[in-house]
């Protein structure tokens, strides 16, 4: 089986049995006038993450390996919206609420929609989530059930909200997860940093980190 240089050791990949993962690579997160620039961040620091997952994208789809896209939204109706993140960080725009991009994080608005470099292609699952657990109230689970995966390559956006909580949810049921160091970003860069250390701590307590060069060979 093909060994990828990782943290805490090398990770195996299973090419019968992996997917790559993509977590909320969306306008909302990364550009200007979305929900993340209305709750304080500064966009550009997600950045140098786009061309990596593209990269990674590229080569999966090449391999004939499957790729799968996360977004973070809700109802037109907020109906899966709870009022405690509605409010929630007193952003200047809140969910639901018209901007610059559409009404903020709502399922089939501009700003929901994902950056252009990252898009799925038509033939890709997309799984709209309504929280930071991509498990959580979607079809992901069973897809992956489904697949026969058993191995999940992680990227996305940002390391320490969504994408630390869907790989601890992923790792609980027993799915083996590489993030990709260079795939993942956070508006803290000392928060990201201190992630990837807790999440591959005690051994790989949640799973490996790595970078995406080895990822890359691997798939070549
Ligand atoms: N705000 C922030 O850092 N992240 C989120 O709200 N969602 C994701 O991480 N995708």
């Amino acid at each position: 089986m093909p060994i990828i240089k990782a943290r805490p050791f090398d990770f195996q990949l299973d090419l019968d049995h992996v997917a790559l993962l993509c977590i909320d690579m969306q306008r909302d997160f990364c550009l200007p006038g979305g929900f993340a620039e209305s709750l304080g961040n500064d966009v550009s620091l997600l950045a140098p993450c786009i061309p990596v997952i593209a990269e990674l994208q590229g080569a999966f789809r090449k391999a004939g390996l499957p790729v799968i896209h996360t977004k973070e939204c809700h109802k037109p109706d907020l109906s899966d919206l709870p009022t405690a993140k509605r409010k929630r960080g007193n952003p200047k725009r809140m969910i639901g609420e018209p901007g610059p991009m559409g009404r903020i994080l709502i399922d089939g608005e501009e700003g929901t929609d994902f950056v252009p470099e990252n898009a799925p292609e038509e033939y890709e699952l997309v799984i709209s989530k309504p929280g930071k657990d991509s498990f959580y109230g979607t079809g992901l689970l069973d897809y992956l059930h489904r697949r026969n995966i058993s191995g999940l390559v992680i990227t996305g956006v940002t390391t320490d909200v969504c994408v630390q909580t869907t790989m601890r949810c992923a790792n609980d049921r027993g799915f083996d997860c590489l993030l990709v160091e260079d795939g993942t970003e956070s508006f803290f860069p000392e928060f990201k940093e201190y992630t990837l250390k807790a999440l591959t701590a005690q051994g790989g307590i949640v799973g490996w980190t790595g970078k995406s060069q080895h990822v890359l060979e691997v798939l070549e």
